[in-house]
């Protein structure tokens, strides 16, 4: 599996426009045995008794959704700590990341738009002046406009709120298009939604590693879907990375020295009894 560096391009794109794609970051082969991987994965969720549906997320079924991937075969384990993955996610948001969530959505023939929305909006409140959420999407099957291609609007990485959502947003929604084995880069600011797979037969397969900074609450708790024997098999950078480790959010951005150190002019004048 290669292990491509960001480019400077790539990385630049991707701060001014809020996007970016890394191309051939998996071989057409290992885009395609992943493929079908995800869908054993799902037969083994819905043998669980997990739905691959949910009526509040996707208008119909034809959008399969598959949950928890992480447990589910040692493959997603693999990718979404993938140096080009980590790598990109890391020039965004720093070294102090977490991993928040990893699902896919598979847009087959008929499937429909979900809401429009950025994904840093899911997460935390507004202004969403700031990066602080990343996707990096495995495409695994060729992406574009019929198949279901997810649909952005260019500049909305530049909207802070609500409000400047325009009123026309539908119409100026572009397809992310890219082929199997690519990555595509989508900072948490930039408004998006899947698009409509109008094809007669043609699969749109996308997996969605969604990165936040470490302060910003997980969409998923690791501990509590992650089984013990998938716990004790990640690195300890990973476990750091899950949150899987007793101490989570301490001194992340904080400034823990005593206050005789913050303050030592102070210290010295306690110290004179003044
Ligand atoms: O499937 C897509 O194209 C977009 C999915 C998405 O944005 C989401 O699940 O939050």
């Amino acid at each position: 599996m290669g292990s491509a560096a960001s480019s400077p391009e790539t990385l630049a794109h991707l701060q001014e426009h809020g996007w970016a794609r890394i191309p051939s970051v998996l071989s057409k082969e290992e885009a395609a045995s992943t493929l079908s991987k995800l869908w054993a994965a799902r037969d083994k969720a819905a043998a669980s008794g997990e739905p691959s549906h949910y009526t509040w997320l996707d208008p119909n079924a034809n959008n399969v959704r598959v949950f928890n991937l992480l447990q589910l075969d040692p493959i997603f384990r693999t990718l979404i700590g993938h140096p080009t993955a980590v790598g990109a996610v890391q020039a965004v948001l720093g070294k102090d990341f977490s991993i928040s969530n990893f699902t896919a959505n598979i847009a087959r023939p008929g499937s429909g738009s979900m809401c429009f929305h950025s994904d840093q909006s899911v997460v935390f409140p507004e202004p969403w002046d700031r990066v602080w959420a990343l996707n990096i999407i495995w495409c695994l099957t060729d992406v574009y406009a019929d198949n279901g291609a997810t649909r952005f609007v260019p500049g909305s990485n530049r909207w802070t709120r609500r409000e400047h959502i325009p009123g026309n947003a539908p119409e100026l929604l572009l397809p992310f298009e890219a082929s199997a084995g690519d990555v595509l880069v989508m900072d948490g600011t930039v408004w998006h939604t899947s698009g409509r797979n109008v094809t007669k037969d043609q699969d749109r397969a996308l997996l969605f590693g969604y990165y936040t900074k470490s302060f910003i609450r997980q969409q998923i708790n690791w501990t509590a879907t992650l089984s013990k024997d998938v716990q004790d098999e990640v690195s300890p950078e990973m476990r750091e990375w899950l949150g899987l480790n007793p101490v989570s959010n301490i001194g992340a951005v904080g400034d823990l020295r005593f206050m005789s150190e913050q303050f030592p002019e102070y210290a010295e004048k306690d110290a004179a009894g003044s």
